[in-house]
Order: structure tokens, then sequence, then C-alpha cells
């Protein structure tokens, strides 16, 4: 497989899919940690891409939780519509997206820009939750706990419907990564829809590499790449404090570098975000800086 050459690092500061704000600001501070410099140092070709306008709620204006239990619906479906343009375009000309967010509902107009380009992608989600509500089963409302419901053509008609293709991914080729803190309505879709989930628990008792072997298999065999969504709070918040909804027991530093060390000598990632990085509740930049070393491993960094 070839190896990843010329990538495009797009800016989303985006945060009114999640209940708390501030994670608009991840993008500056994983670039401050020196993405950059990070990814050129492996021979990449990097391209930093001004962020497209992104919508902001006015400073007064009240979430409004509808009938139908989404915040800032507009907002987001309108954002996710841009973002899966320019995905799109960057996929279309040869290059890799690199996507910072943002909240997770941008994963969304991702996964939109994806579709088109690799009509059968293969997703590896890693997050503390799992992302799987619809307006039904969703306690907060907060889009960003629906992204990946919505991607697999489950949810509101408006974000099922971004981009034009629905459902963008299919649940057997799937895979979640470190959950320990899902909704019983998303237990419950996991099960009916035999997506593979791999709980902290599995990941203790099996191992990272282990698990990685299987989730390689399970996104990668029969489709036609993998696209690598990585939610912070997938780690344990001992090594990213700065995210909004901090979850105890999650992957270690070593874990989650072993984690993406495989995907990248497997050749198959097409496309990837990094999300939810919220510098207002960091210390040091330190969530952003995990996140930019974080994305070198996937972007090839070795050790020796
Ligand atoms: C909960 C919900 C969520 C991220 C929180 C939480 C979802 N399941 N996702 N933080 N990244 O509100 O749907
Ligand atoms: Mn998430
Ligand atoms: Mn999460
Ligand atoms: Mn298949």
């Amino acid at each position: 497989m070839s190896a990843v050459k010329d990538i495009s690092v797009l800016c989303v500061p985006f945060d009114l899919g999640a209940g708390r704000k501030g994670v608009r600001l991840g993008p500056h501070a994983i670039l401050q940690a020196g993405l950059e410099r990070r990814l050129r140092g492996l021979g990449l070709q990097v391209e930093v891409l001004q962020p497209f306008p992104v919508p902001q709620a006015g400073i007064s204006e009240p979430a409004v939780r509808t009938e139908e239990a989404l915040l800032h619906l507009d907002e987001v479906a309108g954002l996710n519509e841009l973002l899966a343009q320019a995905v799109w375009g960057i996929l279309g000309r040869g290059r890799f997206p690199l996507v910072l967010g943002g909240d997770h509902s941008i994963a969304i107009g991702t996964l939109a820009g994806i579709a088109p380009h690799l009509k059968n992608p293969g997703v590896i989600w890693f997050d503390a939750h799992s992302d799987l509500n619809t307006p039904e089963t969703s306690p907060s409302g907060n889009i960003h706990g629906m992204s990946l419901a919505a991607a697999l053509g489950l949810g509101h008609d408006r974000l099922v419907r971004i981009g034009g293709i629905t459902p963008k991914i299919k649940p057997e080729h799937t895979v979640i990564i470190g959950a320990r803190s899902l909704d019983p309505g998303e237990k419950e879709r996991i099960r009916s829809l035999g997506i593979r989930c791999f709980t902290m628990h599995e990941i203790d008792r099996m191992g990272i590499s282990r698990v990685m072997e299987e989730a390689l298999h399970i996104a990668g065999a029969g489709t036609d790449g993998i696209h690598v969504s990585f939610d912070i709070d997938s780690m344990d918040p001992g090594e990213a404090p700065g995210t909004g909804t901090p979850v105890r027991g999650g992957l270690s530093y070593r874990e989650a570098h072993c984690a993406l060390e495989m995907l990248s000598e497997s050749g198959l990632v097409r496309s990837a975000e990094v999300v939810e990085v919220n510098p207002v509740l960091d210390t040091d930049n330190k969530t952003a800086r995990l996140a930019a070393e974080l994305m070198g491993s996937l972007l090839g960094q070795r050790i020796l």
C-alpha cells in the first residue's frame, strides 16, 4: 500500500454540536503545538488550509432544544455541508485530509466528503462514547453524541442527508475503540446493528495490539480504505484533561500510540480527524500537544 505523502490540514473551529463550549479553539491549539513542523519532519508535504466560515451562535442566543431534541441543528447541518465539500475537494486533489476539530459532530461532514471517493469506507472510531444516539435516545440533545449514527443513516433527516449520500458507512465495517460511557439506547443500537465495539474492558482483556489486528480486519478487509475518527476523550483524562466530557479509565499514552502506529503500518488509512480538544479546560496545552503527537504516529512517526 502506498504511504501517505501529501497532507491537507483542515481546521474546523466549531463547537455548537457539544454542550460545553471551547473546542472551537482546538485547531489553533493543535497547530500551536507544532503539528505542521512535526509532519514536515516526517518527510510529508503539508498544506494548512484556512478555516472556512464557521457558523457561530449569537452570544446571547440560548441553545433551544426543539421537540426533536436537537441543539443548534441549523448550524451543525450548515457547517457539515461546507465541510463535506472541503473534504471532497482535498481527496479530489489526491491528498490526505487531516481534519482538526471542533466537536465530534463534524465527523458527519468529514464522512460525507469521503463517501463519494471511497465507495465503501471503513471507519475506526476512537471514543469514550459511541456517538450512536438519535433524537429519540439522546439524553442531552447535543449532536456530537449522534454523529456516528447519522453517518450510518440513523437519526434526523437533515443530518442523515448531509452531502447527499446515505448511509455513508456500513455497520459491518465500523469499529469503536475505547468505549466506557454508553447510553442505554446506544448499547441497544450496537447490538442491533452488529457494530464491533472494543470497550476498555476488552482492551484490558485482549491487549491493544490484538484489538487493532481485529479492527484493521473489520474496517480494512473488503473496503476502499479506512477513516480514523479520533475523539481525544478516548484517552485517559490523566493524559488528556482538556476535553468536555472526560471519563476515567481511558486509553493510556502507550496504547494510543501503538494503535495509531499499527494503523499507519497498515497503509490503509485515507483520512483522519482529531476532535474534542478543549484548550479552555486544559493545562499547558497538554491535550493539544498530545493530539499533535498522536497524529504524528498515525502519519508515520516511529521510534526507530
Ligand atoms: C452522550 C450524549 C458525547 C462526546 C460527549 C455524550 C456524548 N452520549 N460525545 N462527549 N465527545 O449526550 O449523547
Ligand atoms: Mn465522540
Ligand atoms: Mn467522546
Ligand atoms: Mn463489505
